[in-house]
């Protein structure tokens, strides 16, 4: 239990590296590490991404929008590794001073207008394209407030739970029991709300399902951390009625396909130009990258 004893020092130092999954990748400090630009792509909308739950919320609105026949929605797709450090070349962070995936740029104006944080983002695509984001107040609101939940609830999933259980170089009972717990409260806020509703900002499929999609859906499809059987998943048989609705939607489909590196060759496409990549650029057919 000697691991266990750790008594913090008066003021903490980046002494060691934390080990685990990302390690090299972690550091106390924003900013640059390296100049790099970014490519740009001939579409309006350039999105500099990865196919994570956080990226796929993205890409599934502008497949929608795409899918409601709004042109000024094409886009080009680009990977950004998380894992080899690109969220922190020059060009990335110029984007989004955080460096983390999903950034994007508008250059369908006179001036670009950068976008950063995956809720910013959908809020600006949808008001931008006056879809998925009802106008009314109260049921804008509700929207709003879903949408908001997810941004600030996912980092317990992601960074609590999945870290801990997942990827942490030892397994601590203790941070695995608190974030274990707090994903099954989450769970059991969404099961409850989708027994009253079809979707979860209401009778309307919205940003807020987008959101929510990725995160909570993969949970209960069982893509995430392994961790289906864990959490008894199928205690959440309304969270799982809707993630299933929401699978059969082709935007939906094509959105969880760009910019991923995992899974069937055949379900990723790394970098998204033209909306017959999805037929002729995943992984199984290249013979060479792009
Ligand atoms: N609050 C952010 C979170 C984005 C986020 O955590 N992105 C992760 C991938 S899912 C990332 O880029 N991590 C890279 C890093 O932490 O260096 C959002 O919703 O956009």
């Amino acid at each position: 239990m000697a691991e266990f004893d750790y008594t913090p020092p008066k003021v903490w130092t980046w002494n060691k590296p934390s080990g685990g999954q990302f390690a090299s990748i972690n550091r106390p400090v924003a900013g640059p590490t390296h100049e790099k630009t970014l490519p740009v792509g001939r579409h309006p909308l350039q999105l500099y991404s990865l196919g994570t739950p956080n990226g796929v919320k993205v890409t599934i609105l502008l497949e929608e929008l795409l899918a409601l026949g709004h042109t000024g929605a094409e886009y080009d797709a680009w990977l950004i590794r998380i894992a080899e450090g690109d969220q922190f070349g020059s060009g990335f962070v110029a984007i989004n001073p955080n460096s983390k995936i999903p950034a994007l740029l508008d250059r369908s104006g006179a001036e670009p207008i950068r976008v950063f944080e995956s809720g910013s983002i959908l809020v600006y695509l949808a008001e931008k394209f006056g879809a998925f984001l009802p106008s009314a107040t109260a049921a804008r609101t509700e929207c709003l407030s879903w949408l908001f939940w997810q941004v600030g609830s996912a980092p317990y999933v992601g960074g609590g739970l999945g870290h801990f259980y997942a990827y942490a170089p030892l397994k601590i009972e203790y941070a695995i029991d608190r974030f274990a717990m707090e994903t099954k409260r989450q769970l059991s806020v969404l099961e409850r709300r989708l027994s009253e509703h079809r979707y979860i900002a209401g009778a309307e499929y919205t940003i807020a399902d987008m959101a929510i999609f990725p995160w909570y859906g993969g949970l209960v499809m069982g893509w995430l951390y392994g961790t289906a059987e864990f959490l008894s998943v199928q205690e959440y048989p309304q969270v799982r009625r809707w993630a299933q609705e929401l699978l059969e939607r082709p935007a939906v489909r094509r959105g969880r396909m760009v910019n991923r590196t995992s899974g069937e060759l055949s379900s990723q496409l790394h970098e998204r130009h033209d909306a017959q990549d999805f037929e002729t650029r995943t992984q199984d057919k290249l013979t060479s990258p792009r």
